[in-house]
């Protein structure tokens, strides 16, 4: 497998669930400082212009969910995710598709609001309304998601680097992670982690 990345972005994600899951792979940087992202070369790989990608030798994936979800069961002896059990597979998709469908979209709208508007009044706005939403997103999270001590309960899945990465961002976004005491604990807990200090350290984050 080759992931395509760059430091920052939700590719974190995916880079330590390859490290939960001992997985041999190779990376590449997709250096946004010189729009690589939009590059012919990436495009060709991600026509999307967005990381993280993953080279696979079955083909390209290109959306975070999907990634882990296919790290997971490659590597079941990681133990991951629970395949065994259908119900609880969904539970885990249902939480990852969230974070990348609406939590991820929500918190794009504070940098990223020429995505869906033109009107720099209007992408002011996006911006603007931003943190509330996200603010709301970590509400559901906290109140009725987050089983504790990991996503899922007992079971350390897919579901938790993917939640470290986006509350690790309410930091960048001002957003005070500890009106969240779950979503804080779970983070704390997460950058605990031997693997997860390794790629930030490898990742100069
Ligand atoms: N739905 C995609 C979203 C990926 C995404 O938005 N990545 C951002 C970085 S976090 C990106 O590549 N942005 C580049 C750009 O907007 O030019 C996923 O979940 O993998």
């Amino acid at each position: 497998m080759k992931l395509y990345y760059m430091p920052g972005t939700i590719a974190l994600a995916v880079r330590i669930v390859l490290e939960d899951a001992g997985a041999a792979f190779e990376s590449e940087l997709v250096d946004f400082r010189t729009d690589a992202q939009r590059a012919p070369e990436y495009l060709a790989i991600n026509p999307k212009s967005r990381v993280p990608a993953l080279v696979t030798d079955r083909g390209v994936l290109t959306e975070t969910p999907a990634m882990l979800a296919y790290i997971a069961q490659t590597h079941p002896e990681a133990r991951l995710a629970p395949f065994e059990d259908p119900f609880a597979l969904a539970q885990v998709q249902d939480f990852n598709t969230y974070l990348c469908g609406t939590v991820h979209v929500a918190m794009a709208h504070r940098y990223r609001g020429y995505r869906w508007a033109d009107d720099p009044d209007a992408i002011k706005a996006m911006a603007a309304k931003s943190p509330e939403v996200v603010i709301g997103c970590f509400r559901v999270i906290e109140e009725t998601l987050l089983r504790g001590p990991w996503v899922m309960g007992d079971l350390y899945t897919i579901c938790d680097p993917y939640l470290y990465v986006l509350s690790g961002w309410l930091d960048r976004d001002r957003i005070d992670r500890t009106q969240f005491p779950a979503v804080d604990a779970h983070f704390r807990r997460m950058s605990e982690r031997p693997g997860v200090r390794k790629v930030l350290a490898e990742w100069g984050l």
